[in-house]
This record gives structure tokens, sequence and C-alpha cells, in this order.
């Protein structure tokens, strides 16, 4: 009996996954295919990992499920039917308890390599672009070091003053807005650093390196295509946040969706930015790492405006909420909504 239901299992399951399985490799969403593809090559190890381990448990899941109405119906209740008393099976218990430890090690020694390379194989070359990612309730903050390559300090209480004075008291119709200079100091390192608001952009074919932290709660950096989802935690520089964009899996200029995937506060649906990855080929290599805002300002195509996108995606959500929050605020109740 047991064989059977773990057979009936795994052949139910490779019949869902079949298909799945097959589609694997890139393409767009599909029924058993949801995410959209991955353009790095870490996403590739990531949802290889991620269909081998739903196999696994969901050929596991099934069989259970199936004797479990096996058992239901084979031991019901019926008529003079006498109880019996079962002391136990240490050798069944034994291997109900090995078996799964065994796989889940598996599991753990197959996912390792991916991990180190997702955690601390950060690459260390010249040729890795560094940018600061400052988020904050409820916007994402980019800083490209200037001309020496290095960041200034990180004032955060000035950071808070420039953006106020930028007038992005709402912050959920960013526009593609440059943060004022001079939060990150006066003097050099920080005199040319330049921060610019819901926008990353980032060559393909290069190694790019985000220091992420956040100024006040926690928020999460999650980009779906790229596989990679990372905390923002105060006080924290999260330097082990990396990502690289093959060239042959993007076309042209691409964008993609910067999400925050920690639940952050009343305005958490908005915080959201763009990632642009740009082809790799007519950005000079120096211009990357040592003038950062002569290389955003080179392509500041309307047609990469992020305005258009948010705009569209969130007025009218926030014309909703902005609605109730001041019927709240006019009857003395605005607890309620922060
Ligand atoms: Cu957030």
């Amino acid at each position: 009996m047991k064989r059977s239901v773990l057979s009936v299992g795994c052949a139910m399951m490779a019949l869902v996954a079949a298909p799945a399985w097959a589609s694997y490799g890139g393409g767009d969403p599909s029924l058993w295919h949801p995410m959209r593809r991955s353009v790095t090559e870490v996403g590739f190890d990531i949802d290889r990992l991620y269909w081998g381990i739903l196999l696994l448990t969901g050929a596991v899941f099934i069989a259970v499920q199936i004797a479990l109405v096996y058992f239901t119906i084979r031991y019901r209740a019926v008529p003079g039917g006498k109880a019996k008393f079962i002391h136990g099976n240490n050798r069944l218990e034994a291997a109900w308890t090995i078996i799964p430890s065994i796989i889940l090690v598996l599991i753990a020694a197959l996912s390792k390599g991916t991990w180190n390379d997702i955690r601390y194989n950060a690459p260390q070359s010249e040729d890795t672009v560094q940018i600061e990612c400052i988020a904050q309730q409820f916007a994402w903050y980019f800083r490209y070091p200037g001309n020496d390559g290095s960041f200034g300090p990180r004032d955060t209480d000035r950071l808070a003053e420039a953006i106020a004075a930028n007038n992005t008291s709402d912050p959920w119709m960013v526009d593609r807005q440059a943060v004022p200079a001079g939060w990150t100091g006066e003097q050099p390192p920080g005199a040319d650093d330049y921060t610019i608001m819901a926008e990353l952009r980032i060559p393909a074919d290069r190694p790019v390196r985000i220091l992420l932290t956040s100024n006040d709660v926690l928020h999460s950096f999650y980009v779906p295509e790229f596989r990679v989802k990372h905390d923002a935690v105060p006080g924290m520089n999260g330097g082990r946040l990396w990502f690289e964009v093959p060239g042959k899996n993007v076309q042209g200029y691409e964008y993609f969706d910067l999400i925050c995937a920690e639940l952050c506060g009343l305005q958490h649906y908005s915080m959201r930015g763009k990632v642009i990855v740009m082809p790799s080929g007519p950005i000079h290599p120096d211009a990357l790492a040592k003038d950062g805002a002569a290389w955003l300002e080179e392509f500041d195509a309307d047609e990469y405006a992020v305005k258009d996108w948010l705009d569209r995606q969130t007025w009218e959500t926030y014309v909703h909420v902005m609605s109730k929050i001041t019927a709240a605020e006019q009857a003395g109740a605005e607890d309620e909504y922060y």
C-alpha cells in the first residue's frame, strides 16, 4: 500500500510539474511559470532550486494526502468494529525521522553554493559599480559616488531636510528628481556625490554592489527579475547585496520594478521604484564609477522618466487614500491611519 501511495503521488506530481519543468529556462510568465524570467545568472540557479524543492515537497504532499484519505476510509468506524491498542513502532519512527533529515541536509547542501554566490562571493573587482541605497518611508534614494569614486558621510538628518526641501512630501508621486546636493557633506569625498530618487540605473555586464540601509524602519529591496530580496535595516550597510545582469539577457534599455517587500507603513504599497539596466557598450567604463552625475544626465531622456509610470500606477490609489486621511483628520481620528 505504502509504495503504491508514493508512486501515485510522484506520478501526479510529475504530471503537474512536467510542463513547468519543460518550460523552465526563460520566456514570459505562464500558468506553469508565473514568475517573470530571470535576467541574472544567479536567478537561474534559484529557479532551479525552487523547482527541485517544489517537486520533492509536492510529491510528499500528494502522497500524504492520498494516504490520509485512504486511511480515513479504510479504518472508519463500522458497527461492531473493535478498537486495537498499538504501542508504536520504533523502526518506523526512526525511519520517518532519519529520511526527512537526510532530505533536508541534501537540500541545504545543494543550495549552499547558490547561497554563497548571493551572500559571500560579492565581486571585489575594479569593475564593480558601488551604489548606495537608502530606504525611507516611502521611497528609495540612490547615491552615486562622484568623480572620486567614494562616498561622503551619511548625514541622515540632513537627508531628511533635503528631501523636505525638495518638496517630496508626496513621495508616492516621485518624479525623477535629484535630492539637493550637500546632505552628504560640502567637502570631498561627499561634495560630488549624487543622490536620486526612485530610479536605479545600472550597466549591463558589470557587477553592481548595493550598500543598502534604511533611514527609519525595516524595508526590503526586492527586484523579482533579479531574484534579489534583501532587508534594509537601519544602522546596517547591507554590503552583501549585489547582482550582475548579463547584456545578453536584456534588450537595450530595460525597466524592472523595484518593490518594497516589507510592510513598512501606510503607504508601503507605493514604495516602488524602477531599475533601469543600460547596455554597457556605449558607456565609457570610467564614466560609471567616476562621474555618476554626468552619466545619469546623459540618459535623462523623457522616455525613461519614472514619473509617468508612477502616475498611472498610483494616482488613483493616492487620491483614494488621501481623501480617507483627510476625512479622518477632520473627524479627529487620524491615529487610526498612521
Ligand atoms: Cu518600505
